[in-house]
């Protein structure tokens, strides 16, 4: 081992942060690229199955709301965008892996927004699931991704607030409004144990980034304490999360539950989920639409420091 590396496993174990001029390892550097992206990815993919609903909000206030929500989205994509730029990836290139289907984004966006109350369950669970996830990532062990998490965890405990108010004033509606929840979260429930990814046993990332601090969680870890705080949101919610097998143990102290259906978590990874095409073939069509913008803030740039020179 090389004095570099030394220095480098010294400054992780003594849970210092290390920062983009640092030493690090090109498997460190490799990881975070592909799970800062793969994050970037999802918070921009992710604004699209709830975008859906915006011009069909039910009123005023919920369609603020929503926008807000879809550009807080737009938001924390960038910051995670500028995380992996500080590691030498570029942007360009990496939005190209993404609608070339050469990098992922998380599974979860991939499934569909039938009816207003799946924004509120994307509330509830999808960001409640993103919160859990990310809130260790305050203190994962490179600088800019831990200080980016930050800020995205504040504006997802707003997100996920949002969510669960709206499913309460819906709860507190009719049965019509009652039955549109409980479907929602029926269709929810298992994709948003899935955002944790796989188990632990099948993850072949988990053991080296916990060793580097990158995760400071396992993957199950992390699902299992989604579990435990959703079960009482639940009941004060007044719905049923769709799995027989769940029930605490209080053995464990903790509530078992059912098996998630794996073969459709690798399907839905790999590309085959029920609006993956439709999800990739838009981000696409709007990065293409998006080209005279980037050549004209690119040609604004170059005029910009040319006359920067001259004077
Ligand atoms: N979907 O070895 P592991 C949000 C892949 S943001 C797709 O366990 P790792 C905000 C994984 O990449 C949601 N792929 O991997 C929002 C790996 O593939 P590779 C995104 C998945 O990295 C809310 C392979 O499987 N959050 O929701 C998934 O150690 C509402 C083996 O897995 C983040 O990205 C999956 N679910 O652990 C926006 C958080 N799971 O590259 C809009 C940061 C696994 O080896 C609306 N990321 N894979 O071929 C992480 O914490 C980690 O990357 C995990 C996966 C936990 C996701």
């Amino acid at each position: 081992m090389s004095e570099l590396e030394r220095d480098f496993d010294r400054l992780v174990d003594a849970e210092q942060r290390v920062e983009p001029r640092d030493w690090m390892p090109d498997g460190y550097r490799k990881t975070l690229i592909r799970q800062i992206a793969q994050h970037a990815h999802s918070e921009i993919i992710g604004m699209q199955p709830e975008a859906n609903w915006i011009s069909r909000a039910p009123s005023l206030r919920r369609k603020a709301i929503l926008l807000a929500k879809v550009q807080d989205e737009a938001g924390h994509g960038l910051y995670l965008y500028a995380a992996a730029e500080t590691l030498g990836a570029d942007r360009a290139d990496l939005t190209q892996k993404l609608v070339e289907g050469r990098q992922k984004y998380s599974s979860i966006f991939n499934y569909p927004t039938l009816n207003f109350a799946d924004v509120g369950v994307i509330g509830w669970l999808v960001d409640g699931a993103a919160i859990c996830n990310q809130v260790p990532l305050c203190r994962t062990s490179y600088g800019p991704y831990a200080r980016a998490m930050i800020r995205v965890c504040k504006e997802e405990s707003f997100h996920q607030r949002q969510g669960y108010e709206l499913l309460m004033t819906m709860m507190r509606g009719t049965d019509a409004q009652r039955r549109m929840v409980q479907d929602a979260v029926n269709r929810w429930w298992w994709p948003s144990l899935m955002m944790f990814g796989p188990s632990d046993e099948a993850s072949s990332n988990t053991a080296q980034s916990m060793a580097w601090r990158i995760k400071r969680h396992t993957n199950d870890e992390l699902r299992q304490k989604f579990v435990d705080m959703s079960v009482p949101q639940a009941e004060a919610l007044g719905v049923t999360l769709p799995d027989p097998l769940l029930k605490w143990n209080a053995d464990r102290g903790h509530h078992d539950f059912g098996e998630i259906d794996w073969d459709e978590f690798w399907r839905v990874v790999g590309g085959n989920g029920p609006c993956s095409k439709q999800r990739v073939a838009h981000r696409r069509a709007a990065h293409e639409n998006g080209e005279w913008v980037r050549e004209a803030a690119a040609a604004y740039a170059a005029r910009t420091v040319s006359e920067e020179v001259v004077a």
